[in-house]
């Protein structure tokens, strides 16, 4: 995990956030990343990305994300790609979790006491 709370972790984050702007414009064409944003809002740090899923020259969503399999694919291919740079910094999700989403009611009346167990020092910098 990146620790945020000195200038390595700090570091850290802006390598992986290049790599992982790298990875989608090889992905994706960087012609069609439009945006992408780091957030810092959850225990975990994200990138929240706009993509035009543009596939032979049409619009294709289907074509990246067909189904819980095409999706796990692509997990293992980002993670593949920036574990070697990141090593034991970057851990790839749990493959085939049945963890289900906090709702919104929940994450407002439990979140910040959640994350502040799992050590997220930057709750809500970034929304
Ligand atoms: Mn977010």
């Amino acid at each position: 995990m990146f620790n945020l709370k000195n200038k390595q972790g700090e570091q850290a984050i802006d390598r992986w956030c290049d790599d992982s702007i790298d990875f989608l414009n090889k992905k994706f064409n960087k012609k069609n990343v439009v945006n992408a944003v780091l957030h810092l809002d959850e225990a975990t740090p994200h990138i929240h990305a706009i993509i035009v899923p543009e596939h032979s020259g049409k619009l294709n969503a289907r074509y990246f994300t067909n189904g819980k399999k095409a999706m796990s694919d692509m997990q293992d291919e980002y993670y593949g790609c920036l574990k070697p740079a990141f090593g034991k910094l970057l851990r790839r999700g749990n493959k085939g979790s049945k963890a289900k989403h906090m709702s919104i009611q929940r994450f407002y009346a439990d979140g910040p006491a959640i994350i502040d167990r799992r050590g997220c020092p930057e709750f809500c910098v970034n929304g």
